[in-house]
């Protein structure tokens, strides 16, 4: 057994299903594997359905006593998991690197973010204000008050095994919600290694049941759970056709869900803007992270007149990253998750070949052992289909335009609507791109790529990436139940709207 591993309290077998401690599981068993050896890391029993309705029962439980404890003493709780993300942050960095195939700055980034989250929360946690009305009846007062939801289920997708959940662990937490994680099949032992180190502190507390886990089979526990009442609120990241299922099945029951779907973000690059700047922010935007994140730069648009000083610049980068293995100094692109992946991209780019896009760099898969490919550079029309297509995989397509209107309309052609950039120095392009005619995307920066959002500004997109905001500015209303209370303390009772009713 790998030490990071053991270390972390991962054994050869683990339970799929937690909730106040490891449950019995009765799913069958699966592995994770290393995405840059191919090798099997270690297995889940998977939980069942009957075994999740255990965590949700006991979720249940657990929300009557935790929705009465104030607020500000939940977030005390909450800075002592940023605490204990911190003592881990190196081992449980190794371990997403190791499970997952990003760097290993990525790796421990993801826990940083997650520990940047309990800080936005332990703050949140004295914040969760409502607003006062002024009443239109006299001796009235109006105001509303945030009250915990309820069972919070979060799923998440491989690509951010860690930091994901965290955006909304962290918050339900504070708001007086449990949370109960259906973490991505291919990423399980991050979330068994997270949820350990964070439940021991709820545990400490005395409290059992706040944080469940449940590691299963998207028929059996996912169907559970988006149709189960007892979840008020469904998150959940993953593709447009994931969310679209998702989002029918919640709505049906009148439940709420909070969409985080695909994106297919572009940078405009003006012929004014700084090139180096714009570069670099290509280079990560589109390669980074082997291209799998949401927020990953999958089309680039570029003022004509720049094209032939920028593209081979861009075409030399491409050739001269290094791809391998993502704990080794120096490697900027690690395998794509598994052999599925590497097929959607070689499908991609013969697509993009039949449809008459033009290969400027990569293109194949690389040989030996683990998953790995070519990050790879097409020069494209920007309405062909497979230009409006997310693969998640390191594909990037440049298309040129010559008027600004012209290429915003490009970045808003596309289904889906998460993040966007512009890269220019000047002032007028930049506020015509952040206009109200601008951008239709749900982030939109300047002279700053399209992925590696901060938490404190709220995260998701418009159109098929689902509307849904999670991470910082007032996401937490999210896991909360708004409620308007009118008060009366005169010796009348006025009706509003001026209706009499006298008997
Ligand atoms: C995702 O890919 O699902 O902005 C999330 C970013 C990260 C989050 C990505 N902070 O790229």
């Amino acid at each position: 057994m790998n030490e990071v591993l053991a270390r972390l309290g991962l054994s050869e077998v683990n339970p799929g299903a937690a909730s106040g401690g490891w449950l019995e599981t009765h799913g069958r068993v699966v592995s994770s594997f290393n995405p840059t050896t191919g090798e099997a890391l270690a297995s889940v029993q998977l939980c069942s359905a009957a075994d999740y309705r255990t965590v949700v029962q006991r979720a249940q439980e657990a929300f009557v006593g935790w929705r009465m404890l104030p607020a500000p003493k939940r977030g005390e709780i909450v800075r002592e998991i940023g605490v204990a993300l911190r003592a881990h942050k190196a081992d449980l960095g190794s371990l997403i690197t190791m499970e997952v195939g990003k760097l290993r700055s990525e790796g421990e980034g993801e826990v940083q973010e997650a520990i940047d989250m309990a800080d936005f929360a332990v703050g949140l946690s004295r914040q969760l204000n409502g607003l006062t009305m002024h009443s239109e009846r006299p001796n009235h007062r109006m105001y509303e008050q945030w009250h915990p939801l309820g069972v919070v289920g979060v799923i998440t997708a491989f690509n951010f095994p860690h930091a994901v959940w965290a955006w909304n662990a962290m918050l339900g937490l504070v708001c007086g919600d449990p949370v109960i994680w259906k973490p991505s099949l291919k990423a399980p032992l991050t979330a068994i290694a997270t949820h350990q180190i964070c439940d021991a502190v709820l545990a400490r507390h005395g409290w059992s049941g706040v944080l469940g886990l449940v590691i299963g089979d998207d028929a059996d526990v996912g169907e559970a759970m988006i149709h189960d009442r007892a979840v008020p609120l469904i998150s959940a990241t993953g593709s447009c056709r994931m969310g679209r299922h998702i989002g029918q099945a919640v709505a049906a029951r009148l439940g709420r869900s909070l969409l985080e779907l695909g994106g297919n973000n572009a940078i405009i690059v003006n012929k004014d803007a700084d090139l180096d700047l714009a570069l670099r922010a290509v280079a990560f935007g589109a390669m980074g992270t082997s291209g799998e994140r949401c927020t990953t730069t999958r089309r680039l648009l570029l003022h004509e007149d720049i094209a032939d000083t920028f593209l081979p610049k861009l075409v030399a980068a491409y050739k001269s990253v290094r791809i391998g293995d993502p704990l080794q100094d120096g490697v900027l692109v690690g395998p794509l998750i598994d052999e599925g992946a590497v097929q959607l991209f070689e499908a991609a780019i013969a697509a993009a070949k039949t449809q008459g896009a033009e290969l400027l760099a990569g293109g194949a898969r690389v040989d030996g052992p683990g998953h790995f490919v070519q990050p790879t550079l097409f020069r494209a029309a920007s309405n062909l289909p497979i230009v409006h297509e997310e693969t998640f995989a390191p594909i990037l397509y440049v298309s040129t335009w010559r008027d600004l209107d012209e290429a915003i309309a490009m970045n808003n052609a596309v289904d889906q609507g998460l993040s966007s950039a512009i890269f220019t120095d000047s002032f007028r392009a930049a506020e015509r791109f952040l206009s109200h005619a601008g951008s239709d995307c749900g982030i939109a920066n300047v002279n700053i790529g399209t992925s590696g959002a901060e938490i404190g500004g709220a995260f998701g997109g418009e159109k098929d990436t689902g509307g849904g905001r999670e991470a910082g500015s007032d996401s937490w209303k999210s896991y909360m139940r708004r409620q308007t209370n009118t008060l009366n303390w005169g010796t009348t009772l006025p009706l509003a709207q001026g209706v009499k009713f006298d008997l």
